[in-house]
């Protein structure tokens, strides 16, 4: 009798409903954290904060069933599959990204759409079941055991939001003692999961967000007179041994698809050479090989490099400057050199909405986009994203020769992508015996692009384009992520990766070709915001009146460090790693001088300078002497049956 009357007490909580939701999402959570990310939990005091974070998200979220007379144990239900979901939804792209999802992420997935479905479908995998049995006990409980229960007065939820208050403010409290500031210098989203949680993180980045649109609207012509100080503060005068000696080129740009510098000059165990060709550029003393060249985007990847490359402005902590900024003013490089007689065009093997590339295009001034509807994107000729590689490049040399010189084009290429498969009748080459087999394909896709380049370089030679052409080759981000630092122990013949090692690790390379100019290997220290003046003064337009932040990498003036789009930083004699400085050589942690506290400085001083340019849009209150401004609207990309295909097309106003 007793029992029974137990069990019907039990059957009318909602309460007990409550915490047995809670306390199951709560553990899921945890382990979800343990298995999936690499938060870099390095006290006692961040794994305790990392056990508790979930807590108050999932107290306030789901307590707002309690709310409800009626259905409580169905929005519970329902918010609890929600959350999950959103869990879930980060797990896989953070396999893929190493980050987690923000606002900007979910807008990108619009205009990507159908195209991420290659590699989302690698990322998952059955077990993955297991984050969703939390939701799945519930549904069965609601039927069950808990058939009565439902909420009974909504004093409840009072309490336990209360409740979750309190929890949020506890945990918020202890990660500002060990992390100052970190809502307010929120550059690395790893922090704010690793101390408030997923859920919470959601939370911030959505109002985040809501703030980022009003800048915009806050922002007066006025900002633009601290950057510009700023700017000329540190504007780096060009080399003269240099400066006009590309005067009138044309200029080739190539990305190379995450393609990292520790691949250059890379033997395979049977002595081998991964990439021949862009070793024989390294090694010829005719091309510039910059060896301590980093990239510096963020999760915008290939779309943040160009970014970069073609503004000299950093791409944004979150979300892709392509997306969330396209209607920006810009004043990029396709439309300086516009003004000076150059044709400009990207040729790229994948469909123009990738990475929203049709509206940005149009921003920086673009004359032509030939995308994938200019290709045979036959099933023999692509792979993953798009193009391959050496089609890629055979089909695109017509296409370039009929350009109206001086030209300035970008090629951007795609065989070397994660997770690097190749079909078998494109390679011969061995793949890598490191235990992992995205580590051990990527040396075959490498060696892959590696055939191509040479391949467009013979093309270029034979039609003479060679001649009259700077070529730039740099490698857009990194292509193996921190989650496969175990092969790359091995691929370093180091006993594990530092934190110095991985910085370097982000190194990509840079090759920059001029004829007629020797070249040879070059150590200074840079990054993709630095190869637009250096690229600029080649061609005899001195960067001086545009705002920019990179720093011409062939001027005596260079300053010698590059920055991380997450605020570290690298240099000859000093690494700031998350808030800390190491020995580049030795990885030891060593302390704070005067010397290394001001690159720091700088370095924050500049993403904040460049933020403030990007998000409030600034350059529109600002034109350089003698600079036009474009119009977008001049701009279309029509496509190879479009209506017309010349450059700088009128809308006719629709
Ligand atoms: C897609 C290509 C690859 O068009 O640029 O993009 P990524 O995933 O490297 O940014
Ligand atoms: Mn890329």
């Amino acid at each position: 009798m007793k029992k029974k009357g137990l069990f019907k007490k039990i059957e009318n909580s909602h309460i007990a409903f409550f915490a047995i939701a809670i306390i199951l999402f709560w553990i899921k959570t945890y382990i979800a954290y343990q298995m999936e990310f690499k938060l870099g939990i390095d006290n006692n005091l961040q794994k305790f904060l990392l056990a508790i974070n979930p807590i108050s998200s999932a107290l306030f979220f789901m307590g707002l069933a309690l709310l409800s007379k009626k259905h409580t144990k169905k929005i519970m239900i329902a918010i609890n599959f929600i959350m999950s979901f959103l869990l879930y939804a980060n797990i896989v792209y953070y396999r893929f990204f190493n980050d987690f999802i923000t606002v900007p992420v979910i807008m990108q997935a619009k205009s990507n759409s159908g195209q991420l479905g290659d590699s989302a479908n690698s990322l998952m995998n059955g077990l993955d079941i297991f984050y969703f049995t939390d939701t799945i006990v519930l549904i069965i409980l609601a039927f069950t055991v808990f058939k009565k229960a439902v909420s009974k007065n909504r004093k409840t939820y009072q309490l336990v939001l209360l409740f979750a208050v309190t929890v949020f403010l506890f945990n918020l409290g202890l990660a500002e003692k060990d992390r100052p500031q970190l809502l307010s210098r929120s550059f690395d989203r790893n922090y704010l999961v690793k101390y408030l949680g997923a859920y919470n993180f959601t939370i911030f980045d959505v109002i985040q967000n809501i703030e980022s649109s009003s800048q915009r609207a806050m922002a007066s012509s006025s900002d633009v007179s601290t950057v510009q100080n700023y700017r000329q503060a540190n504007y780096t005068a060009p080399n003269p041994a240099y400066f006009g000696k590309a005067k009138g080129m044309n200029v080739i740009y190539v990305s190379l698809e995450s393609f990292q510098n520790f691949m250059i000059n890379y033997k395979m165990p049977d002595g081998q050479e991964v990439t021949p060709f862009l070793n024989s550029l390294a090694n010829d003393g005719e091309t510039f090989y910059f060896d301590n060249f980093y990239h510096q985007t963020g999760q915008g990847k290939t779309s943040d490099a160009e970014f970069l490359m073609e503004n000299s402005l950093y791409p944004l902590s979150q979300g892709a400057v392509f997306i969330n900024k396209d209607q920006n003013t810009y004043q990029a490089a396709p439309a300086i050199l516009g003004e000076k007689g150059y044709t400009s065009a990207v040729f790229h093997g994948n469909y123009k909405t990738f990475w929203n590339r049709n509206v940005m295009y149009r921003q920086l001034g673009y004359d032509q986009f030939f995308d994938a509807e200019y290709y045979d994107m036959s099933t023999e000729n692509t792979k993953n994203y798009g193009m391959k590689d050496k089609p890629y490049f055979q089909e695109s040399m017509p296409m370039l020769e009929s350009l109206k010189q001086p030209f300035y084009t970008k090629f951007i290429t795609l065989s070397n992508h994660f997770p690097f498969e190749m079909d078998p009748e494109d390679t011969t080459f061995p793949a890598g015996d490191f235990g992992d087999s995205v580590v051990n394909n990527y040396f075959q896709s490498a060696h892959y692009m590696d055939e191509a380049l040479k391949q467009f370089f013979d093309s270029l030679k034979k039609d003479g384009l060679y001649d009259n052409s700077v070529i730039i080759l740099y490698g857009d981000h990194y292509g193996l992520s921190e989650n496969h630092n175990t092969a790359m122990a091995k691929v370093l013949g180091v006993p594990k990766i530092t934190p110095t090692i991985n910085a370097s690790l982000q190194e990509t390379p840079l090759f920059i070709h001029v004829p007629g100019v020797k070249g040879g290997v070059q150590h200074q220290f840079g990054g993709e915001v630095d190869v637009r003046p250096t690229l600029l003064h080649l061609l005899g337009i001195d960067t001086k009146d545009y705002i920019e932040f990179g720093s011409d990498l062939l001027s005596p003036q260079h300053r010698n460090w590059a920055l991380f789009r997450n605020g570290d930083f690298v240099s000859p004699n000093v690494d700031q790693i998350s808030g800390k400085y190491y020995n580049p050589t030795t990885g030891e942690v060593v302390p704070e001088t005067p010397a290394y506290k001001s690159i720091s400085d700088k370095v924050q001083q500049e993403l904040q300078m460049s933020d403030d340019v990007v998000s409030k849009d600034l350059l529109r209150f600002y034109t350089p002497t003698g600079f036009k401004p474009i119009d977008p609207n001049n701009y279309q990309y029509l496509g190879p049956k479009g209506k017309s295909q010349q450059s700088k097309v009128q809308t006719s106003g629709e």
